[in-house]
C-alpha cells in the first residue's frame, strides 16, 4: 500500500512537470532570407529565439490575435526572444526582407481563431503568395 502511493505520488510530480515545462524553440535566419522554421506550432507559455546568425534580419509582428498585444520588434542582427501566452496565429516578418517574402507563423495552442485576419492583410505579391503558401500548409496540419 505504500508503495502503491508512492508510485502515485510520483506519477502526479510527473503529470504536473510535464504541464507546466514551457519549452523554448530556437528560429535562425538563412542564407536565403527566410526563417528556419517557417510555421512554428507551440503551446501557450512557450517561448521563440531568434537569433542572429547572417545576413541582416530582425523579426517585427504584424498580426496577434489581440490587436493592441503585439510582441515587440526587434533590431537589425539583434538576439530576439518572445514568449507567447494568448492561443491564436502570429504573423511576423523581416522589416527590411518582408515584400521579399521574408516571413513567418506563430501558432500558439493550435488556435485558428484570429486565421482572417491574417488572410486579409495586405502585403507584397510575392509575400502574399509565400503567406498562401505557409497558411495552406496550417489548414493541412490543423484542419
Ligand atoms: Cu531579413
Amino acid at each position: 500500500m505504500k508503495t502503491l502511493s508512492g508510485i502515485l505520488y510520483f506519477f502526479v510530480l510527473f503529470l504536473i512537470s510535464k504541464n507546466t515545462s514551457a519549452e523554448t524553440v530556437q528560429i535562425e535566419f538563412t542564407k536565403f532570407d527566410t526563417y528556419s522554421i517557417e510555421i512554428a506550432y507551440i503551446n501557450g507559455g512557450d517561448t521563440i529565439e531568434w537569433s542572429p546568425n547572417i545576413g541582416e534580419h530582425n523579426v517585427e509582428f504584424l498580426i496577434a490575435p489581440q490587436a493592441d498585444l503585439l510582441p515587440n520588434k526587434s533590431k537589425i542582427n539583434e538576439f530576439h526572444s518572445v514568449t507567447f501566452d494568448i492561443p491564436g496565429i502570429y504573423l511576423y516578418g523581416c522589416t527590411p526582407h518582408l515584400n521579399l517574402g521574408m516571413l513567418g507563423l506563430v501558432i500558439v495552442d493550435k488556435n485558428l481563431e484570429n486565421i482572417a485576419d491574417i488572410e486579409k492583410i495586405d502585403l507584397s505579391p510575392v509575400a502574399s503568395s509565400v503567406l498562401n503558401h505557409l497558411l495552406k500548409e496550417v489548414s493541412l496540419n490543423l484542419m
